[in-house]
């Protein structure tokens, strides 16, 4: 069954077109810096989002006009599942992410609701068989039901962590039957309201402990995807353990999870932590920790997590400078944790959200491979750092000197010459490349 007659594969119409349903900068098969487009920005669809979100916020229920409203339980999943891949083989987007909540009704018990995923797998491996679409990442929702309420892995009740490793286990199990290149934590709420009643260091261990089993339970299976965390400052609690990409490094490293872990950085999870987007993933790729990207973006007047789809090419460009320095994101890619507006509660508009969305990219992708082609940024930041190449500098980098032999150094400088940092001139440079 075709649910959206009247659109077909949107194409390539180049920047030319006027036509709203059309690409004017994804070209997927166009050779970007040795391979295809599409191989640098590995497109992904949220399930969430886009297919289980109703709309709703704190003050209204949901909007969202969808065919499967009036359905419930597995045909309620199906429907869903069948609409997300036509959407999905519309777009060319060749990759989806999910919860296991997204593509199964939760039931009455753990027994019940891994029985409707398995049924649901089934239903989903047909779809990717015919489609050839296939999975980026899966993940368990331990946070919307009520028994996550002060937590999962960091909770105070015992119980709970032990319901967590149950979903974690079956939902890397699913992940895995459906061939998913990644298998993602986010948060959720591990995290904390208040000092006066949390036992930080605890839940810390705690929530270490449940990522080496996650290890564990990996090797055991022989899953091999690539697992990856997800940083978040907060929401939904006040402050989340896995605030940001340096102190997630800080804290894979102090329980010795490093070498199994990589990050999934996500837009408006950076700026709901004070720094840019491209701040988070320079982070991760310098500590060779890029694994993936939630690719949406904030509205920085609001301050909560809007998760709205990315338009905005300034971002876009500098992050994939990182993605192309990083030497691609792959088998990670690029998901749209990205939801329409409540506003836009018509189907089509998932069209022209995931449109703009993929346009945005594939347009800072060709900025970003001009601007790092062309080397200018790099002769000049090599030309700043130049004093570490030769000299007192070189003996800095290659540990040839301590304090003392500094000391001694400096005492000869007379006044020290800065150069100046050209902010400007580069800012110039970029708006150059972004106008062409
Ligand atoms: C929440 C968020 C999640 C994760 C997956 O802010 O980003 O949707 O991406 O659990
Ligand atoms: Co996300």
């Amino acid at each position: 069954m075709e649910y959206f007659k009247n659109i077909g594969k949107i194409k390539f119409e180049g920047e030319s077109s006027n036509n709203p349903l059309a690409f004017k900068y994804y070209d997927p098969e166009k050779i970007v810096s040795g391979k295809p487009m599409k191989e640098h920005l590995r497109f992904a669809m949220s399930y969430w989002h886009t297919l289980t979100g109703e709309g709703s916020d704190p003050f209204g229920t949901g909007t969202m006009e969808r065919p499967w409203n009036e359905l419930s339980g597995l045909e309620k999943s199906k429907l869903r599942a069948d609409i997300g891949f036509e959407l999905m083989e519309k777009l060319g987007v060749e990759y989806f992410c999910f919860h296991d909540l997204d593509i199964a009704p939760e039931g009455d018990s753990l027994k019940e609701k891994n029985k409707n995923l398995d049924e649901m797998v089934a239903y989903i491996e047909g779809l990717m068989e015919k489609t050839g679409i296939k999975c980026l990442w899966g993940t368990t929702n331990a946070f919307t039901h009520k028994r996550f309420v002060h937590g999962a892995s960091t909770s105070p009740n015992a119980d709970v962590f032990a319901y967590a490793a149950a979903q974690v286990k079956k939902a890397m199990e699913v992940t895995q039957k459906l061939g998913g290149e990644n298998y993602v934590f986010w948060g959720g709420r591990e995290g904390y309201e208040t000092l006066l009643n949390t036992n930080t260091e605890l839940e810390l261990d705690n929530l270490g402990r449940f990522l080496q089993m996650a290890v564990d339970y990996k090797e055991k299976i022989g899953f091999t995807g690539q697992l990856l965390i997800e940083p978040k400052p907060k929401e939904p609690t006040k402050h989340q353990y896995d605030f940001d990409t340096s102190t997630v490094i800080g804290f894979l490293r102090k329980y010795n999870l490093q070498d199994h872990y990589k990050l999934n950085i996500e837009a408006n999870h950076a700026t709901l932590a004070m720094h840019t987007f491209e701040h988070e993933l320079n982070m991760a790729r310098i500590n060779g920790m890029l694994g993936s990207i939630d690719a949406n973006q904030g509205d920085l007047l609001l301050g909560w997590d809007t998760d709205q789809f990315p338009t905005n090419i300034y971002d876009a460009v500098l992050a994939m400078i990182e993605v192309l320095r990083n030497g691609g994101i792959a088998p990670g890619g690029l998901n749209f944790d990205s939801k329409v507006r409540r506003g836009s509660f018509e189907m089509d508009d998932l069209f022209y959200a995931y449109i703009a969305g993929m346009d945005t990219f594939a347009k800072g992708l060709l900025i970003a491979d001009q601007i790092v082609s062309d080397g200018k940024f790099d002769k000049l930041m090599k030309e700043r750092y130049s004093s570490y190449e030769s000299g007192i500098g070189a003996k800095i980098v290659s540990g040839e000197v301590g304090f003392e032999e500094l000391a001694e150094y400096a005492q000869e400088l007379g006044e020290i010459k800065n150069t100046s940092g050209r902010q400007e001139l580069l800012e110039n440079i970029l708006n150059q490349y972004i106008y062409k």
